[in-house]
């Protein structure tokens, strides 16, 4: 089969580039989202999220015809959904009412022989839940849990594994896991990503296909929690943690990450929550990873604090009252803008508050600072002034340079959370 028409659901990190991609082979894309302006935007050939290279395609996309975009569902042969999956409450419960909106968004236009796909990252079941509410909407139709390979509708799970300012490149190059109900529902599926995918498309069931994209962001999240413990035990026996980590992974078989202020964005933060709510009393480690790199911001708030204190305690006797604390870097991770779920701007909310300090924060990739640091203000690189205590916060190309170095390493009082002044040179980044 040839898809000729797709729709996919949620227009927003992933599911925009992907719309582009598959409409820059030529195949028409109905794009749907609730956000009016966002389809406005992307009407219009321009896009409202940030992403190298992404407006050239999504712009020439739109102009040829093969990309619209529009709030309310239409008929197409495949619908995907990449929308949002949060958690709720102190237990971390996945919420999974966006695909439950969305699914019930587009059952009144499903038909027979079509193919639907989450790929959202989800909790393992929640492909299954999907389709049962598909089935609740669409009583006429068949769905694979009660008719297996002889259903109506095909549905599987294919999650989205790209990292963000790859996300181009990656989703091209990279491996898929296609996860169907049924053996014909992952073949459907693997049709349609061939279409654009040079890596692998590799088979399993919707569950495995679930729990393997949880797995794959809490491996990645213990492993950054390791670092991030080494870096608090080494402060304690006054080791530099980002020599002692070149050294160990001068072993054959080692390869720490780096630790950091604490881990953002919208995955890796999230993702193991999913697995240690299906499995409370099983998921040990991976819930003490979390807690590992949810305590790192509150140590990196501390460590201002004592610096703090200690400026104020050495000019005592000069009645001086204000400290000046300059951040480096807000973003989530190195060389990109975007500021959700940053433990870097918790950390400067929470400096804010410390009496007597007076906060700037130097953002290369931002022109203005976000409403919940209005106590900060924003410098550019050429306009900083010499700060009482200096906390790197992102390791940004801007930053990694011998100039940054020699300003920030001739500050009394520096905190240095992603190694820019104390890597040893020799050491990669
Ligand atoms: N971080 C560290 N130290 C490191 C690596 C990362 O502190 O050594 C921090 C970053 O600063 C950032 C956070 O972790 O705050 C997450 O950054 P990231 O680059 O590790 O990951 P994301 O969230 O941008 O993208 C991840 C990717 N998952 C994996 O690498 C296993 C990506 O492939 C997924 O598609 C994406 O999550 C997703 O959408 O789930």
């Amino acid at each position: 089969m040839q898809f000729k028409t797709i729709s996919m659901i949620g227009l927003g990190y992933i599911g925009l580039p992907t719309a582009a991609v598959f409409a820059s082979r030529k195949i028409k894309v109905i794009g749907v989202d609730v956000n009016q302006k966002a389809v406005d935007t992307i009407n219009r050939g321009e896009i409202h999220i940030v992403e190298p290279d992404l407006d050239m395609v999504v712009h020439a996309a739109v102009k040829e015809g093969y990309l619209r975009a529009t709030t309310k569902p239409e008929p197409a042969e495949a619908f995907l959904i990449a929308v949002p999956t949060p958690f709720k409450g102190e237990n971390h419960e996945p919420d999974l009412r966006y695909i439950e909106s969305a699914a019930k968004a587009i059952a009144p236009v499903l038909a027979k022989g079509n193919l639907v796909i989450l790929e959202s990252t989800s909790p393992v079941g929640a492909t299954e839940q999907m389709a049962e509410w598909l089935a609740e909407a669409r009583p006429d139709l068949t769905f694979p849990q009660t008719h297996g390979e002889e259903s109506d509708i095909r549905i599987a799970h294919c999650p989205e594994r790209v990292l963000p300012g790859h996300v181009l490149r990656e989703l091209v190059q990279n491996d898929r896991i296609i996860g169907g109900m049924t053996p014909k529902c992952s073949q459907l599926a693997c049709t349609l990503y061939k279409t654009f995918v040079k890596g692998e498309c590799v088979v399993t069931n919707s569950r495995t296909a679930e729990m393997c994209k949880l797995t794959e962001n809490s491996f990645r999240d213990i492993n950054i929690a390791f670092a991030n413990e080494l870096s608090v035990i080494c402060e304690k026996l006054n080791i530099n943690v980002w020599e002692l980590i070149g050294l160990a992974n001068r072993h054959p078989r080692v390869n720490i990450l780096q630790p950091g202020p604490g881990v953002g964005g919208h995955c890796i933060a999230v993702d193991p929550w999913f697995i240690v709510n299906s499995a409370p009393l099983e998921a040990k480690l991976i819930r003490s990873a979390r807690e590992v790199n949810d305590a790192k911001p509150a140590w990196v708030i501390s460590k201002v604090k004592s610096a703090v204190e200690r400026v104020l305690l050495a000019a005592k006797n000069s009645e001086r009252e204000i400290v000046d604390v300059v951040f480096f870097g807000v973003s989530f991770k190195a060389n990109i803008d975007d500021l959700r779920e940053s433990p870097s701007v918790s950390i400067v909310r929470e400096c804010e508050k410390i009496e007597g300090v007076r906060c700037y924060v130097v953002e290369p990739n931002i022109s203005e600072l976000p409403e919940d640091l209005s106590g900060s203000q924003l410098l550019s690189c050429n306009q900083v002034i010499r700060p009482d205590v200096a906390v790197v916060l992102v390791d940004h190309d801007e930053f990694m340079c011998d100039e940054f170095r020699k300003f920030v390493g001739g500050c009394n009082e520096i905190i240095d959370c992603r190694g820019v002044i104390a890597r040893p040179e020799t050491l990669s980044k």
